[in-house]
């Protein structure tokens, strides 16, 4: 059988990896080479990404990786690396949940109303969107002298292989393509005044991205040459192409950092109740749409297990697993738990504010973190459903939160569908997957998503009960 290897960079906000995915017309299988933390520093301007110890990162892994037929990257979306006019780097990155982006949205609209932008874009409101934060940059010094926008995983590429693109999936995130001509928006780039030649060309998934450089290969200890391929770079248009439903009418969640709860579709849903319900368009492989919304995910976990100290997980969910459901529920799409710090007082503060019973212990502040979840899951996907006229019969969840189980089986019973859990790693398989795609070993999407179905483990979770009380914790919510 014939076989290939190919590494894949995956970056996550809090870790990043590089797999090594061997693929063949009937197998594959995916190892860790190398993993390693992402530790975003916060400095007198603000929150940055340290992108130097990323790619030393993404260096190490391509050494223990060892040979691959290609490299494929993919990353966080919306943030970005300017370079000056010798190709250098001009500063840290800036975080997506950096504080500059505050009040820029309603300074936008001024000039183009909302509603238009949606129109346009159909990309969510997020204070994060690359549009948002290259406003906020506007009369900077270091946007005057930058020459080039490349954004995270076009920059670790251009990195590795001295040529830049920009990647589509990942554009989209910008706010600043059309998700019809799944082109750059000129004209609304135009009355915004954002220059869209700091932009590279834009590249599809599957295009070749150059060759790792001589002092690359010397470096990670590989023999050339090494091609790098351009992957759905967003993690979630990676993570959406591995997702291994059969047919159509499937809803997906990407797990994680962020819970990414919607559809895959064919054409962008641009309609006002749409924007209303602040369903993002992004777009993903083969000309179809990630039709989503963005959920505070195990973020709000994250955040809280942190601030405790890092105690032990998994005692920490089998104790909420005993907490009585659904006592307090807070609003898990809601930006204002965007910020990093002080998570466990936020979240009792909304209970309290929303006349809830408030929870008091560790157990009870992650049941009502999880409840909380599969309630905005549910609503997302039910919302979606009948905003695109999408009919759902089962719920996909893949991503770091199918090994939270009592997450997968709260979601099931919110949803009042079975969910299928897995793979984990589906950002890190949708970007192995396309690169075999190129190098002609697996054929269309529903061919990729047959040989997930097949070589990965999956569980099934059936939904218990008490769609009553899932309805009633919802009403309280929205009459909050
Ligand atoms: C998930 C993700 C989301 C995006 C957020 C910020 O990792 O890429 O899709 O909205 O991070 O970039």
């Amino acid at each position: 059988e014939h076989v290939k290897s190919f590494a894949a960079v995956d970056l996550g906000a809090s870790s990043g990896r590089v797999m090594v995915g061997r693929v063949g017309p009937e197998s594959l299988e995916l190892t860790e080479a190398h993993r390693f933390p992402n530790r975003p520093v916060r400095v007198p301007e603000g929150l940055r990404w340290d992108i130097l110890s990323l790619y030393a990162g993404v260096l190490d892994g391509l050494r223990a990786a060892g040979q691959v037929d290609s490299v494929g990257i993919d990353s966080w979306a919306v943030d970005y690396g300017l370079l000056d006019a010798d190709g250098a780097l001009l500063g840290n990155p800036v975080h997506y949940r950096d504080a500059r982006t505050e009040g820029v949205a309603e300074k936008v609209w001024a000039t183009v109303p909302a509603a238009e932008l949606y129109a346009a874009t159909g990309l969510q409101y997020a204070p994060f969107n690359t549009l948002y934060q290259l406003t906020a940059a506007r009369s900077t010094a270091q946007l005057a002298a930058a020459e080039r926008l490349l954004l995270v995983p076009d920059l670790l590429a251009y990195w590795l292989t001295g040529e830049a693109g920009t990647e589509i999936t990942n554009a989209s995130t910008t706010q600043l393509i059309d998700p019809r001509t799944r082109d750059w928006s000129h004209d609304l780039a135009d009355r915004l005044g954002i220059d869209l030649t700091l932009f590279a060309p834009l590249r599809q998934p599957g295009d070749p991205a150059g060759l790792l450089l001589p002092r690359v290969l010397e470096e990670t200890g590989l023999r050339g040459p090494v091609p790098v391929t351009t992957v759905g770079s967003h993690d979630t248009a990676s993570a959406v192409a591995a997702v291994p439903a059969a047919g159509q009418r499937f809803a997906y969640i990407c797990t994680g950092t962020w819970s990414l709860a919607g559809l895959e579709l064919e054409r962008p849903v641009l309609t006002e109740a749409s924007r209303a319900a602040n369903f993002t368009n992004e777009l993903g492989l083969d000309g179809t749409v990630r039709y989503l919304r963005n959920i505070m995910g195990l973020w709000l976990l994250q955040e809280c297990v942190r601030e405790w100290g890092q105690p032990d997980l998994g005692a920490l969910l089998r104790a909420a697993a005993e907490v009585p459901a659904l006592r307090s529920v807070v609003d898990a799409g809601d930006a204002t738990f965007l910020a990093p710090g002080r998570m466990p007082d936020r979240i009792t503060d909304a209970c309290r504010e929303s006349g809830q019973p408030v929870p008091e212990s560790r157990a009870e502040i992650t049941r009502c973190i999880l409840d909380s979840l599969a309630l905005a899951h549910r609503r997302a996907i039910r919302e979606a459903e009948a905003l695109a006229d999408h009919p759902v019969d089962v719920v996909h969840i893949v991503g770091g939160g199918t090994r939270n189980e009592l997450l997968c089986q709260l979601t099931a019973d919110a949803c009042g569908l079975p969910v299928v859990a897995g793979p984990a790693e589906a950002a890190a398989l949708g970007n192995v997957l396309v690169q075999a795609r190129a190098h002609g070993l697996v054929g269309d999407r529903t061919s990729m998503r047959r040989l997930l179905a097949r070589t990965q483990p999956l569980r099934r979770y059936e939904p218990r009960g008490d769609a009553a009380a899932w309805r009633a914790a919802q009403d309280r919510l929205t009459r909050g």
